[in-house]
């Protein structure tokens, strides 16, 4: 029987890669996103069969609960669920920052992804069967300026992450945590930008060798969720080869 995968933000990056990546591979492929034309375009794509489209903002929790409890009844038994969709929104420095982006962050990374999560873990714990792959960051593994909220909302997810494989121990349930660097071939920095697309093409222009790809973190991705059952990777960190760590600052008179 093929296995049904949940991914949240399937209409852009990783998420749609990875929707493509596990049709490939025989999956059958639940997207939700707020853009309907967009998963609509990938339906299109993919096959009606392969790939269940549901509109709906991840900030808003009663739409996660009524998405879920509305799939047909061929598409309930979720095998896989990535939790993908997240953002970044702005880079300026924690006093010159819009409270409303801090929210809306807080909100899609941290909110919605418990939420998404909640409604499907207990079918998954009941089952005794699943895997969620959350998706997280770099950031929220190392401070940088400007990431204040997005960094820390990063770190929730990676923090859950591993929260819930302590709670889920004794159980087949899976939870893995990626956690990838500087990617191009998303819409993440022109969603950063506010669509500023200089300022969003400039953050991989002149990047050393090779910019890492959402095709590259989507084949990771599906990587992790095609380990055996008995396998659990924990969390992943991915940098390009040009990315590395900053080291401390220290503000000096001069
Ligand atoms: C985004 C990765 O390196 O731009 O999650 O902060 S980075």
């Amino acid at each position: 029987m093929q296995k049904i995968a949940l991914i949240t933000g399937a209409s852009a990056g990783f998420g749609k890669v990875a929707a493509e990546k596990l049709v490939q591979k025989g999956w059958k492929v639940i997207g939700t996103a707020r853009r309907k034309e967009r998963l609509e375009e990938l339906q299109n794509k993919l096959g009606k069969d392969n790939f269940y489209p549901i509109a709906f903002d991840i900030r808003d929790i009663s739409a996660i609960d009524q998405a879920v409890d509305s799939l047909p009844q061929n598409w309930q038994n979720v095998e896989l669920l990535i939790n993908n969709a997240g953002l970044a929104l702005g880079l300026e420095k924690a006093p010159d920052c819009n409270l409303d982006k801090w929210l809306t962050m807080i909100d899609t990374n941290v909110r919605g992804l418990v939420a998404m999560t909640k409604k499907i873990l207990p079918k998954m714990v009941a089952k005794n069967s699943g895997h969620i792959i959350n998706i997280s960051s770099i950031a929220g593994n190392y401070p940088y300026p400007g990431s204040n909220v997005y960094g820390a909302s990063k770190a929730f997810v990676t923090q859950f992450s591993l929260n819930l494989r302590a709670d889920l121990i004794g159980t087949a349930v899976r939870v893995s945590n990626v956690e990838p660097g500087l990617t191009d071939g998303t819409e993440f920095s022109d969603v950063r930008f506010d669509w500023d697309s200089n300022r969003a093409r400039n953050v991989y222009k002149g990047v050393m060798g090779q910019n890492m790809t959402a095709e590259d973190i989507a084949e990771i991705i599906v990587w992790i969720a095609e380990q055996p059952a008995h396998i659990n990777i924990n969390r992943i960190e991915i940098m390009p080869v040009a990315q590395s760590f900053a080291g401390m600052t220290v503000a000096k008179n001069t």
